[in-house]
């Protein structure tokens, strides 16, 4: 049978697991197989109770629902409510964070700081908040403010999204895409959707289109800004990655979900000798924090907290047997974990109102007393770490060095040295030849997928190209288990030009730029390599492109949309499920880069995939008129005779 994975570490847990007699989500999508075709394409109907319907996409059965929608009206208006639905889960943690933000600087949220004020002042300015008293708390909650109103402005355009380039800017207006609130694109979006609403495709698809970009350029942007002000911009550090991370004579805490809020509070308290001493005191060496998913990647960035896995190795964690608790907040924690923990020690623990599983233990989480809450949910977990069924644990050895913590602000600091810090650099670079684009591989893992496989062959092959790679979400966690984030062990992929300047440059040639809402600052970054100069006045003509090679949420069909529609191409797998539509399929994968500049590109095979995406680069990099790349491509057998030529050159 064709392994599931090729993190060595999951595999080992696939079969203690299967010792263990657990079942887990690879055994669960085993047994929905054969999928719906009609699902699969997107032309089944559940709006309303005479269905639900479907169209047969080969013609030969019935061609509209109930109702006389076509296949295209169906297929589009399923896009669209999963845009929404994505939209709105980045949007709500982008206002949990502005919520917590304000009950912070009202002295009201227990033991939160503001870290960063000077992000703070900058952002301040941008929405013409008055910073002139110099009052950090008192800008906070104006800045919080108008944050928060940015969700239910109601006319208008969004403030964040004037950092745009005006070209990007006239091109929305003119689609009448550009967003006026959060909320209100959401909801007028769903209202679209209803029975009886709109069944043109291609104004679905518009109105999709514009939630999407009130999610990048609003809600994602604001969650990333204000997690940025309250818990300090990261700056690069080391850390590791791989359930190898969990101690084997530690008490394990596994934090999971999305929101910085809780568990920030969760490694600080853990760290305090009040807590470690009570770990001793129970038998333990310490205590460990690590995180899955994209609560990872938030305290991996600003506190160095170990990554313990990415969104397909959630309940395999726990099947180590070592996992004292797991908490989780909100958004890709699969209800199987209860089912997972009773056959070991591990106690789950809910903590978000908006995200109760049955089986867990449940803290709500409340800003006023975060210290309280956090203390008793770590003193929790060392308390159970008694229970911990010794013949039951197995942790794998698997862990990988790594670098993260890169943000639009120090990647200009890095890329441009120390004494003169802009995105230069890395133009040049492009410019010159030596490299010949940036791609951001973003997004989940997917068990219709092999677990890490589309993410780890689409890399290597771009690296190989000279290609940058950036990277978010459950794809860095899978980057940096498989060793791409560590500067020594990143480098072996890459082709000479890239090789280059991260020697020159100290970076490893994949950055962890952060969660998934932080996909904004992908977009943040783009700007700014526009304003350098010299590749292009708007993002659709930069040599860019994004990835989400294992897709699975909502949030992932949101991102895509508004980075394709901010004119970024998109290569996106499994495809969205469009295919029962000729006319929707043929506006995202070629039309739409007529009204965006940008498109998608829906394919299975990694290397294929990127070939496609590096054939794009090149198309850019013709239109800019930049220089032909300085080195051949590294390829396949030819590598090693090629890397010897390559050094050749690079010598001379
Ligand atoms: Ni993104 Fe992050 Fe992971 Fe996918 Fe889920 S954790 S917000 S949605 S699965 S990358």
């Amino acid at each position: 049978m064709k392994e599931k994975s090729i993190d060595k570490a999951t595999l080992q847990m696939m079969e203690k697991a299967k010792c263990d007699n657990v079942c887990t989500a690879f055994d669960r999508a085993a047994q929905q197989e054969p999928r719906c075709g009609f699902g699969e394409l997107g032309v089944c109907c559940q709006q309303c109770y005479m269905g639900p319907c479907r169209v047969d996409p080969l013609g030969k059965g019935a061609q509209y629902g109930a109702c006389g929608i076509d296949a295209d009206g169906i297929v589009a208006r399923n896009i669209a409510r999963n845009t929404a639905i994505g939209a709105s889960a980045h949007s709500d943690h982008g206002r949990d964070v502005a919520h917590n933000l304000y009950m912070t600087s009202q002295g009201k949220a227990q033991g939160y700081e503001i870290k960063d004020p000077v992000k703070l002042m900058y952002v301040a300015e941008e929405l013409s908040v008055d910073t002139s008293s110099g009052d950090v708390k008192k800008i906070a909650a104006e800045v919080a403010h108008k944050c928060m109103a940015e969700f239910g402005k109601q006319e208008g355009e969004l403030i964040m999204a004037q950092r745009a380039p005006e070209k990007q800017k006239e091109r929305w207006r003119k689609l009448k895409v550009m967003p006026r609130g959060v909320d209100r694109e959401i909801v007028e979006v769903l209202h679209m959707v209803h029975m009886g609403m709109d069944a043109d495709y291609r104004n679905l698809l518009m109105f999709a289109i514009k939630a999407g970009l009130s999610d990048g350029w609003g809600g994602s942007m604001i969650a990333t800004d204000l997690t940025d002000i309250q818990f300090g911009s990261p700056n690069p550090l080391r850390s590791k990655a791989n359930l190898g991370v969990l101690g084997e004579n530690t008490v394990n805490i596994l934090v999971h979900g999305h929101e910085p809020t809780l568990s920030e509070m969760i490694v600080k308290v853990a760290r305090t000798p009040e807590m470690k001493a009570l770990a001793k005191k129970k038998g333990a060496e310490d205590i460990t924090v690590a995180g899955i998913c994209c609560t990872a990647n938030e305290i991996l960035m600003r506190q160095g907290a170990p990554l313990a896995g990415n969104y397909l190795m959630q309940e395999l964690a726990i099947v180590t047997g070592a996992v004292e608790s797991m908490v989780v907040d909100v958004q890709c924690i699969m209800p199987g974990i209860t089912q997972v923990a009773p056959c070991y020690h591990t106690k789950i623990i809910t903590t978000s109102k908006k995200a109760r599983i049955p089986g867990a233990v449940h803290y709500q989480f409340e800003e006023e007393r975060a210290v309280d809450i956090a203390r008793q949910i770590v003193t929790e977990s060392i308390e159970n770490y008694s229970n911990r069924k010794r013949d039951r644990v197995q942790i794998p050895k698997e862990s990988s060095d790594l670098i993260a913590g890169f943000t639009t602000e120090n990647v200009f600091y890095h890329l441009g040295g120390k004494f003169r810090p802009s995105f230069k650099p890395l133009n040049e670079g492009m410019i010159q030849g030596r490299l010949r684009g940036v791609v951001g591989v973003v997004g989940c893992n997917n068990t219709k997928v092999v677990h890490d496989y589309n993410h780890v062959n689409f890399v290597k092959e771009l690296l190989k190209h000279d290609v940058l790679v950036v990277t978010t979400g459950c794809s860095a966690g899978c980057l940096a288990k498989h060793g791409f984030l560590d500067p020594e062990g990143g480098l072996q992929y890459c082709g000479n030009g890239l090789k280059e300047i991260c020697v020159a440059v100290g970076i490893p040639p994949v950055l962890h730029l952060g969660s998934c809402v932080d996909n904004s600052r992908i977009l943040t970054a783009c700007i700014e390599m526009v304003k350098e100069g010299g590749i292009g006045t708007d993002l659709s003509q930069l040599p860019v492109a994004g990835s989400a090679p294992e897709a699975m949420s909502s949030k992932a069909t949101s991102i895509a949309l508004y980075v394709a529609a901010s004119g970024i191409a998109v290569h996106f797998y499994p495809p969205f499920q469009v295919h029962g539509s000729k006319k929707v399929t043929e506006y995202l994968t070629s039309e739409m880069e007529k009204d965006f500049g940008a498109y998608f590109i829906f394919e299975g095979d990694p290397k294929k995939a990127a070939q496609k995406i590096i054939a794009h680069l090149d198309k850019k990099r013709e239109a800019l008129k930049l220089k032909p790349m300085m080195y051949p491509p590294l390829n396949g057998e030819t590598d090693k005779k090629a890397a010897e030529k390559q050094a050749a050159v690079s010598k001379s």
